[in-house]
């Protein structure tokens, strides 16, 4: 997987010294249980108390070295694992938002949310893990036996036996354990969906009444969930007694036989200690070594997902991300800003048709022509489901038309760098967005380094002013998640005034005043028409009152332009429209 090469060339130096701490603990694991065997059958059984005192002395020497050694690699290995961790982390951040909406789309949005927490951090724990365990289980498995059988050959003999035997264990253990283990998994990214959409809809489900439905969707997740953990513990519970059990009966051979050998005189006692002691590490380097499997197992998983993400393609260069240490951070480049004052804002459609799935047949919009000059204002007009929205995604590229093109100031949107693209259109979202942070916060989203003064301009026009100041703490006051403790209407007009702060050459309103009382709206309409001189307009709506006093309306049908024009004109010769209009007004059209 080639997102990974990164960083490995950045920690490998760190990695390899901790491999290499890992290999001198390894050896002095090994080395204890014969230190010991020594200083019970030359000291302690000849009664030599200096030989007792040297030998004790060094494997004290010895384990503080070991104790150095391991905190050290601790250091490293947690130092290595976060920091991998926070930059894939990061990394994998930056490519999402360097996605077309289209690819977006493409992925679910829980998953992506997964990728981004959940494996990076089965990935981090396994570097973690490799840092920790890696080589000294391998290394201290063979090393054991060689141990052992040095120590003494006859013994070993019940090692011959054992070892094989408990290596057949682990390996059913693995084949049996790791298609549980991905189960397990995967019923719990089901959990996890299905409590996040509940939680996202959670006043729909109260407000229709359903709970049960809910709750058995929730059981019938937990259920398999449970399942799936059930069956794989008993894999585990069934091997991992059975293992120690194989090792425990060798251990009672080596007694007797080495017993057996004490009395014959030809086996000491500290020998059988050390032996025994070798036996266990064998047991445990092995449990480690399939550990270690199991967290591969887990870790190729979550990295192949991540992968997935990696090799998108990138809309555009995310060069403009804000980064750990502060560089990039975003800002409104001033230059260009100067340079675009003047009558900018254009827009030309040029027969443009587009999908979101290739594959769905049926075009979103088709044929779509039209354009607008500087300073003008169009409104856009259709029943739901027509287009609109799509229409204006256009403008700042959010998706790409299937045929035909769009220019702002005459160029092609595909060929603007997408930063000063955007730069240029503000836009009003038809699904307000309002983030955790205050309310001025949320206005100087549309411009980062906006004075108070600009964003409270911005809030007059947007006629939010008068709501923020009438409430105790003003711009200060704090958005839940989504600006819960507002109406729609208020939220509809911090989400102007943000957009207004960016004092952009295009204004794009998606149905944004759809939740404000028509006077309010009236008022809006005024000030913006007194400010916005040469701001080029494209206001949508379903309601015809909110466009009639553009320089033109389109009216969209089913994704077709089926009239463009004025009010007048289009009462005169459209029939779309005059149905709209019967219809809102209850007036028939009088020609
Ligand atoms: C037009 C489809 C939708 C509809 C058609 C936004 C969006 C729309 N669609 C998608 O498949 N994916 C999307 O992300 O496009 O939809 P619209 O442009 O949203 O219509 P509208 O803005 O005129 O409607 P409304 O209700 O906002 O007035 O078939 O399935
Ligand atoms: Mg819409």
């Amino acid at each position: 997987m080639k997102f990974l090469h990164k960083y490995i060339r950045k920690f490998w130096l760190p990695f390899i010294f901790a491999l290499f701490i890992l290999m001198v603990e390894a050896t002095i694991d090994l080395l204890l249980p014969t230190l010991m065997a020594s200083m019970i059958d030359v000291g302690v059984a000849t009664r030599n108390l200096d030989e007792v005192i040297k030998m004790g002395s060094t494997m004290v020497l010895l384990t503080s070295v070991g104790m150095v050694a391991a905190v050290l690699r601790n250091f490293l290995s947690s130092y290595v694992s976060q920091s991998f961790g926070t930059e894939l982390r990061l990394d994998l951040f930056r490519k999402i938002q360097s996605f077309a909406f289209q690819t977006i789309d493409k992925f679910d949005r829980a998953s992506l949310m997964v990728r981004l927490t959940n494996d990076v951090t089965q990935i981090q724990m396994f570097a973690n893990g490799l840092m920790r365990i890696f080589v000294r289980a391998p290394l201290l498995c063979i090393g054991a036996l060689i141990m052992a059988v040095r120590l003494n050959l006859h013994l070993s003999i019940v090692l011959a036996v054992v070892v094989p035997l408990i290596a057949i264990l682990l390996i059913l253990n693995m084949k049996l354990g790791f298609p549980r283990f991905i189960n397990v998994q995967k019923a719990m990214d089901r959990v996890n969906g299905v409590m996040r959409e509940y939680l996202s809809g959670v006043r729909v489900v109260k407000a229709f009444n359903q709970f049960q439905f809910e709750v058995n969707r929730f059981q019938h997740a937990n259920g398999n969930l449970v399942e799936a953990a059930i069956s794989s513990n008993r894999v585990l519970s069934v091997f991992g007694p059975m293992m120690v059990t194989v090792m425990n009966i060798g251990i009672v051979a080596v007694l007797w036989f080495g017993g057996y050998g004490v009395e014959q005189g030809h086996i000491k006692v500290g020998e059988i200690i050390a032996f025994t002691n070798y036996m266990i590490q064998i047991l445990f380097s092995l449990r480690m070594i399939s550990m270690v499997f199991t967290m591969y197992v887990r870790a190729k998983a979550s990295a192949e997902r991540i992968n997935e993400v990696f090799v998108e393609d990138s809309l555009f260069e995310s060069a403009s991300i804000p980064s750990l240490n502060g560089e990039n951070v975003f800002h409104v480049d001033e230059e260009s800003r100067d340079e675009k004052r003047g009558p900018k804002g254009s827009i030309e459609f040029e027969n443009v048709s587009f999908t979101y799935d290739e594959k769905r047949g049926e075009p979103v919009l088709k044929n779509i022509t039209f354009s607008l000059r500087p300073g003008e204002t169009v409104g856009i007009l259709g029943s739901t489901g027509s287009g609109k929205t799509s229409l204006a995604n256009l403008i700042p590229r959010f998706y790409d038309v299937s045929e035909g093109s769009v220019k702002v100031d005459g160029k092609d949107v595909r060929d603007y760098n997408l930063k000063e693209l955007r730069n240029k259109i503000a836009i009003v979202p038809q699904k307000t967005m309002l983030f955790t942070g205050t309310i001025a916060e949320n206005i100087r989203w549309g411009k980062e380094n906006a004075t108070f003064e600009e964003i409270k301009q911005a809030a007059m026009l947007a006629e939010a002013d008068s709501f923020i100041s009438a409430s105790p703490e003003g711009y200060e006051t704090k958005l839940g998640q989504g600006g819960v403790n507002l109406s729609g209407g208020q939220k509809q007009r911090i989400s102007i005034a943000r957009a207004l702060v960016k004092q952009p050459d295009i204004l794009i309103l998606d149905d944004s005043t759809s939740a404000v009382d028509m006077a309010t709206e009236a008022k809006i309409k005024a000030s913006l028409k007194k400010y916005a001189r040469d701001l080029t307009c494209v206001i949508i709506s379903q309601r015809i009152s909110s466009v009639i006093d553009a320089d033109f309306i389109l009216v969209l049908d089913n994704g077709k332009l089926v009239g463009i024009g004025s009010h007048e004109e289009l009462l005169k010769n459209c029939q779309v429209y005059q149905d709209i209009y019967r219809s809102q007004t209850g007036k028939e059209v009088l020609l």
